[in-house]
């Protein structure tokens, strides 16, 4: 397949650490094809819930990771399950 000008070919992995019912950093600007990681330092459950993007939602536990992958640009909102003030923002660009 012939990539496109406008492709990402040299994606890169972002990490999100969740870490006392906070996203850090809540927000964060990728590109597409950009992949990230959240990763669960505290000692209870968390989620990543999508708000509207068809992802797989997942609950993730002490020292656990989830990881996604953007293929498409957009702004893709996600929150917790377990706690309102958790949410954060993928700009992908
Ligand atoms: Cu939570």
């Amino acid at each position: 397949m012939i990539p496109e000008p406008t492709d990402n070919l040299d994606p890169d992995v972002h990490t999100v650490i969740i870490e006392l019912n906070r996203y850090m950093p809540e927000e964060l600007h990728i590109k597409r094809r950009d992949s990230v990681i959240w990763k669960n330092n505290d000692n209870r459950l968390h989620t990543i819930t999508w708000a509207a993007a068809d992802f797989e939602n997942a609950e993730i536990a002490l020292n656990q990771t989830h990881e996604q992958v953007f293929d498409d640009r957009g702004t893709y909102y996600y929150f917790c399950n377990f706690h309102d003030n958790m949410r954060g923002v993928i700009y992908v660009e």
